[in-house]
């Protein structure tokens, strides 16, 4: 097939990247919210009552990639968590919103994405 122009192009192309493939719409998941440029997603292996995870559908490696290419977008991102807390309830009591970069910061999966986590006290520290 043709390669889509825009946002698109990067997931069309990055047929390695787990994320990619979700907005590809070639791995099922649970989508709880939708916009032209990000896409929230439940956790596969979620680790409190709420957790989703808020991408862009662009790829970019990691928070800071994604901060620095493109501040728009990772507002676009910033955004869509708020929105997604808001819709889960989590607004009143509070969530912890979570960005793991690079590998001593725990990533795994290297397309940026924030973690929503919330539903239940999460404690003062990280995991
Ligand atoms: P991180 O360590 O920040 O890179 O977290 C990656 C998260 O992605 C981890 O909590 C599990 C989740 N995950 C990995 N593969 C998939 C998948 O195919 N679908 C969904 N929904 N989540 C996934």
């Amino acid at each position: 097939r043709d390669a889509p122009r825009g946002p698109a192009y990067h997931a069309w192309v990055n047929t390695d990247c787990v994320f990619c493939r979700i907005v590809a719409g070639e791995l099922p998941t649970t989508v709880v919210r939708e916009t032209e440029t990000t896409l929230a997603f439940r956790d596969l292996d979620p680790k409190a009552p709420v957790h989703v995870l808020v991408i862009p559908k662009e790829h970019h490696a990691d928070v800071a990639a994604l901060a620095l290419a493109d501040p728009a977008l990772a507002g676009d991102v910033l955004a869509t968590a708020a929105e997604v807390a808001e819709a889960e309830g989590l607004r009143p009591d509070g969530f912890r919103l979570m960005f793991n970069t690079g590998r001593y910061g725990g990533q795994e999966v290297f397309h940026a994405h924030a973690h929503v986590l919330g539903g239940a006290p999460l404690g003062p520290m990280l995991a």
